[in-house]
Formats: C-alpha cells, sequence, structure tokens
C-alpha cells in the first residue's frame, strides 16, 4: 500500500520574493559582463534593448504576447557603390542611459564622422487593453568640416502574436504603414524616401551584402499588400543626399532628426493571471534601477549645432 501524503500546495510570497531577487542578480550579472541590455517597462508593455546587438529592439510584450522579432538599424555614409550597408551597433557607444522606467538614449559615435543618437519611448495601455505605443527619435551629427551625404535605415520583423506565417503588410499612404493578422492590428507613421515589404530574409540579405543597396521602392510602387504564405518584413530608408526632390546633405555641426511612432491593438488579449507575474517582476527591476548610466571618454571633442 502507497503510504506517500502530499500535502497541499500554499502559495508562499517569500518563495516570489527570492525568485524576483535571483533575476534581479541573473539581469546584473549579465549587464557586469558588457552586454547593454534594458527592459522598458509601461502599463500592460515591455521593450527589451540590446545596445550592442544588430537586434537592437527583441522583444515588444504587450500584455504579455510577445510581437517584436528584430527592430535594427543601419547607415551608409556616401553614394559610392562599393560601401555596404553597416549596423548602428557595430559602432562606438558612448552614452546610454535609462532616463526612466520607459525611455532609453543610447549615443554611437563614428569618430571624426558623425554621432548617431536613438531615444526609445515606451507608453503601455491599461492592463488587458491590449494596446502599446513605441516610439524612436533618431539624430545624426555631422562631425566633419564638409556636408555629408547620409543614408539611414531600419529594419522591422514583427511577428505579431507570436505567429510570424499570418500575417500581412501594406502602406495606406506614403507615411502610413498597417500590419495586421486576426488578431492584432499594427499601425507605424513616419516620413520616409523609400521603404521595401519582402519575405524574411530578403531585405535582410540587401542590408548584409558587400555593396551599397537601396530599398525597392518608393510611394506608391510595392505598397502591398503581402501575406501569407510566408513571414513578412518591412524597412524604411531615409536619404540625406542634397539632390533635387531629396533631403538635403547634413551640414558640418548641424543634426538631422527623424522619428517613428508606432501603435498595436490587439483583439484577443491573454487572461491576466498568465503575464502579470513577468511585469510585475520587470517593473521591480526598473524601480531598483531608475537610471542607468554608462558614460565613456570621447577620444576628442566636438561642436554640436542643432538646427
Ligand atoms: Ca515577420
Ligand atoms: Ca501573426
Ligand atoms: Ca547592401
Amino acid at each position: 500500500m502507497n503510504t506517500c501524503l502530499k500535502r497541499p500546495l500554499r502559495f508562499d510570497p517569500r518563495l516570489l520574493n527570492r525568485l524576483s531577487c535571483m533575476l534581479l542578480v541573473c539581469f546584473l550579472s549579465e549587464t557586469a559582463r558588457g552586454q547593454s541590455l534594458f527592459t522598458l517597462v509601461d502599463g500592460n508593455s515591455l521593450l527589451e534593448i540590446n545596445t550592442g546587438a544588430q537586434a537592437t529592439a527583441y522583444q515588444w510584450k504587450v500584455d504579455g504576447k510577445q510581437h517584436l522579432e528584430e527592430l535594427s538599424n543601419w547607415y551608409r555614409v556616401g553614394n559610392n557603390p562599393s560601401t555596404p550597408e553597416t549596423s548602428v551597433h557595430t559602432l562606438a557607444i558612448i552614452s546610454e542611459t535609462q532616463t526612466g522606467p520607459n525611455t532609453l538614449n543610447v549615443q554611437y559615435l563614428s569618430a571624426g564622422q558623425f554621432l548617431l543618437e536613438i531615444d526609445f519611448a515606451l507608453f503601455g495601455g491599461a492592463p488587458g487593453s491590449g494596446f502599446s505605443t513605441m516610439g524612436e527619435t533618431i539624430q545624426i551629427t555631422n562631425l566633419t568640416s564638409l556636408p555629408m551625404s547620409f543614408h539611414l535605415f531600419e529594419y522591422v520583423d514583427l511577428d505579431l502574436d507570436e505567429t510570424p506565417l499570418d500575417d500581412t503588410v501594406w502602406l495606406t499612404s506614403p507615411n502610413s504603414l498597417m500590419q495586421a493578422d486576426p488578431f492584432t492590428d499594427f499601425q507605424g507613421t513616419f516620413d520616409v524616401d523609400r521603404y521595401e515589404l519582402d519575405y524574411q530574409p530578403n531585405t535582410l540579405g540587401k542590408l548584409t551584402d558587400p555593396v551599397a543597396s537601396a530599398l525597392s521602392d518608393s510611394w506608391p510602387t510595392g505598397a502591398g499588400p503581402l501575406g501569407p504564405p510566408g513571414d513578412v518584413t518591412w524597412a524604411l530608408q531615409w536619404d540625406f543626399v542634397g539632390s533635387i526632390g531629396a533631403r538635403p546633405q547634413i551640414s558640418p555641426g548641424q543634426t538631422a532628426i527623424v522619428s517613428k511612432e508606432c501603435q498595436l491593438q490587439m483583439y484577443f488579449v491573454p487572461e491576466p493571471g498568465t503575464c502579470a507575474l513577468s511585469l510585475w517582476i520587470a517593473g521591480l527591476i526598473a524601480h531598483f534601477i531608475p537610471r542607468r548610466v554608462k558614460s565613456y571618454t570621447l577620444g576628442r571633442s566636438w561642436a554640436v549645432h542643432r538646427n
């Protein structure tokens, strides 16, 4: 006869505290190894950022559901056909500051050439609302004594509701993009010169090959819709080249600014209990580290004049 008796399970708050402390220690250890990991938290939302990785933003969770595979930024200086695009994360990071639980500023330097500064902001909705907004502002400052031709790219692989193969993407106007699946709508607003909708990994191949590339389309060509079957991605391109009808080159000391705003609405929200613990722990970490600042010494000084 089996006499093994099981005691009834009881919730122990001390266990939750120990778990939180363990996660906090892991988080700090990872940072101490030199990885630049940041977690932005607001309302029902969480944005994971690694400033030292190509996929700089790699998780956007709304009410516990993950929607973002990769958000990366790329650049190309000049118009030499043999100069390829380069991922921004390969530049030196001279400063990165989590200015609040939901905001991050990171500054990348190409010494003697340009400073590229990105501000991330996350604004979550109420728990259970399925709504979230996220935005970026990117500033490029010319550190040379000559006008600079500069191309900036942003690559985005959203996999709405963690299901990449049922998403459709299309542009609704020159400055508005939609991506949707049966349960979620995403809208991006921006002001760009070129864009590209394609299946993963085609556009990424264009950004990583050894030659200069341009995204395939400008309004209204290539505006979609592009959908199943396939994992859809999209990318944006800003050209500061000074030719007729384009943005001007960036003058010496001048700062060019671009921005993008995104909003996401889920129409099927998971049970609150499944995501409350992870958001609570992320909030605890953000509370312990309200202002995490890394400062770096510049090898040279420069004057920045913002228009
Ligand atoms: Ca995708
Ligand atoms: Ca999906
Ligand atoms: Ca290329």
